[in-house]
């Protein structure tokens, strides 16, 4: 991917919708806890940093990155307008990493699909811990910061196409 300086923590105030009255529940992996606990961190202070109040913040933990799919499935059932599910995985010596990355995936992809709260995905898949430092708040900014920009815009896109629907109508 084309991202070798990309910043995770860069994003224009200019495009980022009033986040003000949204209501954000968040799935995070105990799993690699060090870098998870950061992403949290950084979601956590961006969305409030754009006008949703703490107490609209639903901070939920599941054991590893593979239950972050039951999790968010379960989340988008609460009183929230996005999901944000944050994890970690590191590349190991045998695939497992990869079955795990593939059915998070897949299963945050199909929970969009299938269902009316948008998830936004925040994994981390990485091939070493400095790489999943990188991201989590070092070098390349944090994961989380994007989370939460993305979260936001996915919330005002869904408020919009709502407050259309009868002009969509055929
Ligand atoms: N969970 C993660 O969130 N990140 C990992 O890097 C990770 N690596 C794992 C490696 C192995 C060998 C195993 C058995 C589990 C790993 N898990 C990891 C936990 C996984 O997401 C899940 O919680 C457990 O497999 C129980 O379903």
């Amino acid at each position: 991917m084309a991202t070798k300086n990309h910043n995770l923590s860069d994003y224009d105030i200019n495009t980022v919708p009033d986040a003000t009255g949204m209501k954000v529940g968040i799935v995070v992996a105990e799993w690699n806890e060090n870098i998870t606990a950061e992403l949290l961190n950084g979601a956590k202070e961006t969305l409030i940093k754009s006008g949703v109040k703490t107490q609209d913040i639903t901070v939920m933990t599941v054991p590893g990155s593979f239950e972050l799919v039951y999790g968010a499935s379960q989340m988008v059932k609460a009183d929230v307008d996005a999901v944000i599910a944050l994890g970690c995985v590191i590349r190991g010596e045998t695939p497992h990493d990869r079955y795990i990355c593939q059915g998070v995936t897949y299963g945050l992809a199909r929970l969009n699909a299938v269902q009316d709260v948008p998830v936004i995905y925040g994994l981390i898949t990485t091939l070493d811990m400095r790489q999943a430092e990188d991201r989590a708040g070092g070098r390349l900014g944090n994961k989380g910061d994007e989370c939460a920009i993305t979260a936001i815009k996915m919330v005002d896109f869904k408020r919009k196409i709502e407050s259309n629907a009868p002009r969509m109508t055929f």
